[in-house]
């Protein structure tokens, strides 16, 4: 992280860093549904600017998982940007499971003061902290777990939320995955292990876009009604529309009411796979390729640039 910036580009960077950082030890930045929707368009820019820089990521999720992504990290989380550590105590976590939609992670990380916007231009480059799935060797701040194979990571963050009530932090944790992801068996495992150990300081999000690398979730494998299954399970289930920002900041709040009470929480959040970029919505299509140059033009005119392109 860049503690003493030597370029203008940097000190610019540190100065954002800095009015996003809260003002206390660990704090809450609430914002407006409007100012959320407008830092989510930078979001989606931010996206298509990182695939298409290096020509391989992931924007499909990223795109459709933005206004999730802005909200947790803009207004629900209660986190400490600027004191990043591993551990996290007194702070609530976050564990990205479907780690192949890193661009959308690495924006609100880096604007909400993680590490320096302009490292975003460094997306999946060689010897770069940005890797396409997210890993923790390289250091890079907010980054607590290794992902992209997916359905580790409610494994992890299992351990990660007993670990908390172990030492008596009152603090959350929460994950996301995608609904492909659901058909790994570690994830049910998971699910069974966390309900019956009422591991109840856990809020989940399930992606359910529908869609997954080669097809639509219902064509390579269905996975029935999630509400029912997840009910199953012994967790308490919401259902959200993840593309509304309105709805989502009331989910989620809603979500963190229920937690504490002997069940974890599941958010099953509905949303459309490249959500914001008209040619990239309604099929699985660009789950994971890059925008050529006339496709990001395009893409751009559909999004506000509201923070400034890094
Ligand atoms: C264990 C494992 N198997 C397969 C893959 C390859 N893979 C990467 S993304 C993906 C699709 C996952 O679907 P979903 O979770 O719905 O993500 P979305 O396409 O909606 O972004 C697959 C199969 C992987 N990363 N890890
Ligand atoms: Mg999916």
């Amino acid at each position: 992280m860049l503690r003493c910036p030597a370029t203008f580009a940097a000190i610019k960077d540190q100065a954002y860093a800095n009015m996003h950082a809260p003002a206390t030890a660990v704090a809450t930045t609430m914002r407006t549904t409007e100012e959320l929707q407008r830092i989510a368009s930078q979001v989606r820019r931010d996206i298509v600017r990182q695939v298409h820089g290096v020509q391989s990521g992931h924007p499909g999720g990223s795109l459709g998982c933005a206004d999730f992504f802005t909200a947790l990290y803009f207004h629900v989380l209660r986190h400490d940007p600027a004191n990043w550590g591993m551990d996290g105590s007194g702070q609530d976590l976050f564990f990205l499971s479907n780690g192949h939609i890193s661009p959308v992670w690495y924006s609100v990380l880096a604007r909400s003061g993680y590490f320096p916007v302009s490292e975003l231009a460094t997306f999946r480059k060689i010897n770069g902290r940005l890797q396409g799935h997210p890993t923790t060797h390289e250091g890079l701040p907010g980054v607590r777990m290794a992902s992209g194979s997916l359905g580790q990571g409610l494994s992890v963050a299992i351990g990660a939320a007993l670990a908390k009530k172990l030492n008596g932090d009152d603090r959350l944790v929460y994950t996301l995955h995608g609904d492909g992801e659901l058909q790994e068996g570690q994830i049910w495992e998971a699910a069974m292990f966390a309900a019956g150990k009422r591991v109840d300081n856990l809020i989940s999000t399930i992606d359910v876009n529908g869609r997954q690398i080669d097809g639509d979730v219902e064509d390579v494998l269905p996975l029935g009604d999630l509400k029912a299954k997840w009910s199953a399970f012994g967790w308490d289930v919401l259902e959200t529309d993840g593309n509304d920002m309105a709805t989502l900041l009331g989910s989620l709040s809603e979500a963190k009411a229920r937690a504490g009470k002997g069940k974890p929480v599941m958010i099953l959040m509905r949303t459309e796979m490249g959500q914001g970029v008209d040619f990239m919505m309604n099929s699985h299509a660009w789950h994971g390729i890059a925008p050529n140059d006339e496709q990001l033009a395009k893409a751009l005119a559909q999004l506000e640039e509201t923070l400034g392109d890094y």
